[in-house]
């Protein structure tokens, strides 16, 4: 235990410890810098960095794509939170938050601004019609499992991830705390998942979209190489369904999306057009440089 610390009575913004993150993170609000956003041609204009946040906007335009909804054609310009893009002008306009994924549709007058994940998973929902069922019980129940993760994957990211792949020490009360908290949540999925094909019975819905990009990374050992820590094997049914929902070809295609890591033919990070899938990933445009 680190018992070494006693906090001063006015907490005070001085030199950092070296986590990850340290050169982004402010105690205040608001933009650093002058930067207008770029404007594609489509209604859409996504400001996203391929995180689990960002996948689930990508992934919900790729399906609404898929379904044939011609409106939900988007460009994705890329956010390079380490670098601090989202403390532009332009951006904090977008979101005050100076958070990925912010999303500005163009196609209300005047444009609508949407940001938070389940904000804009919700907002699209509503506007295409698709991915939130309308029956009163069965929406209250999607919103539920959506509300579910704005509230619990803090935890994972924010508690668990931090402490155990970015703080500078290992310290074992708070690894333990989130690790308790993240088992905790996979087994809540576990069991829910157990007796339903999506999180809210039969269809896939935005309640997945949310979820999938998280807890189904966690169990596919995608997120902070923490698979054996969380034995996460054993949820199994979580399993199931992270790898049915990685199956459908729209959710492959929106993990692509503003993706800076991994394979380059993974890799698109700036999505303007559907062909650029087959003609503007990492790896296609290396080979043209
Ligand atoms: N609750 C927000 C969380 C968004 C979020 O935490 N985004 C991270 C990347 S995954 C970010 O932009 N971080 C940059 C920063 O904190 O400065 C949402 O769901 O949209």
């Amino acid at each position: 235990m680190n018992d070494t610390y006693t906090p001063p009575k006015v907490w005070k913004w001085e030199a950092q410890d070296g986590g990850a993150f340290t050169s982004i993170n402010r105690p205040v609000a608001g933009a650093t810098h002058e930067k207008v956003l770029p404007v594609g041609e489509h209604p859409l204009q996504l400001y996203s960095l391929g995180t689990p946040n960002g996948v689930k906007v990508t992934v919900m335009l790729e399906e609404l794509l898929a379904l044939g909804h011609s409106g939900a054609e988007y460009d994705a310009w890329l956010i390079k939170i380490g670098d601090g893009d989202q403390f532009g002008s332009g951006f904090v306009g977008v979101n005050p938050n100076s958070k990925i994924p912010a999303l500005m549709d163009h196609s209300t007058n005047p444009p609508t601004r949407v940001f938070e994940s389940g904000a804009i998973l919700m907002y699209l929902a509503e506007k295409f019609g698709e991915f939130l069922p309308t029956d009163p019980s069965a929406r209250a129940e999607c919103l539920s499992w959506l509300f579910w993760q704005m509230g619990s994957a803090p935890y994972l990211g924010g508690g668990f991830g931090h402490f155990y792949a970015y703080a500078p020490t290992k310290i074992q009360y708070a690894i333990d705390r989130f690790t308790m908290e993240v088992k905790r949540q996979l087994d809540v999925l576990d069991r829910q998942l157990a007796d339903n094909r999506y999180l809210c019975g039969d269809d896939y819905t935005i309640a997945d979209m949310a979820v999938w990009p998280w807890y189904g990374g966690l169990v596919m050992g995608w997120q902070y190489d923490s698979g054996e820590f969380l034995d996460v094997e054993i949820y199994t049914n979580v399993k199931r369904w992270a790898d049915e929902t990685l199956n459908r070809e729209p959710v492959r295609r929106g993990r692509m999306v503003n993706r800076v890591r991994g394979e380059p033919s993974g890799q698109l990070r700036e999505r303007h057009d559907a062909g650029d899938f087959e003609t503007k990933t990492q790896d296609k445009l290396e080979a043209a440089d």
